[in-house]
């Protein structure tokens, strides 16, 4: 299973899709779920770790809210797409309805067992992205935090964005993981290594 995940996705398609609390569904797999606000590059970042151009939906407006998007790789585990935060135009940046509809996702019965946090390597973490870090880490959630667009940086510049992610956020540099949707010289199977290593798949 390891080798699948890291070596190879074979499948990828989108199972199921929840545009409100009650329409979120039981489903049985390992789930990842993945959090950034809106522009960090989440969509560029599932359709290259799924190998997947087409597949990931793409919103044509940001910030406006979406559903959640449960997505199977390999008939083995789910990456599931959660609504975008922190777009700017929005009245409050992580909003009530924001909130509302992702908590009750990670309180659900087949909640996550992993969150993968994408915080853009360029910025230090926002107030935004330090709450929904606080939402995650208060859940017992185990989570991986992505820093993208790494190949924006130079690789000594990127060192030290990982220093301040990790300092900012309180957590250990080795948790912090660089990742590109342009650049396959920084791979993207060790991010699906570090995935399977945390679900011990
Ligand atoms: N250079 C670079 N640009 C990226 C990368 N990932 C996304 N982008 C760009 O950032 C913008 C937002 O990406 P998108 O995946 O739509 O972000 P989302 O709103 O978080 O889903 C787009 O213009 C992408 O082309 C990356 O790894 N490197
Ligand atoms: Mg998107």
């Amino acid at each position: 299973m390891l080798v699948d995940l890291s070596m190879n996705v074979h499948t990828a398609r989108l199972l199921d899709q929840a545009f409100g609390p009650k329409q979120i569904p039981n489903l049985p797999y390992p789930q990842v779920a993945v959090l950034g606000r809106s522009n960090v590059g989440k969509s560029s970042l599932l359709a290259t770790m799924m190998r997947r151009k087409k597949l990931v939906k793409v919103s044509s407006r940001p910030g406006k809210t979406r559903g959640i998007f449960f997505y199977l790789v390999n008939d083995a585990l789910l990456l599931v797409d959660l609504p975008g935060y922190g777009f700017s135009r929005a009245p409050k940046a992580v909003s009530s309805q924001w909130q509302s509809l992702v908590e009750a996702y990670l309180d659900s019965a087949a909640g996550p067992s992993l969150a993968l946090h994408l915080i853009d390597i360029r910025h230090p973490p926002t107030k935004d992205d330090l709450a929904v870090h606080d939402i995650i880490t208060g859940r017992q959630i185990p989570g991986i935090v992505v820093a993208t667009k790494a190949d924006k940086l130079s690789r000594s510049r990127r060192m030290r964005s990982i220093s301040v992610i990790s300092r900012d956020l309180g957590e250990p540099p080795e948790l912090v993981v660089p990742a590109s949707a342009k650049d396959s010289s920084i791979p993207i199977n060790d991010l699906w290594e570090r995935i399977a290593e945390s679900l011990q798949l």
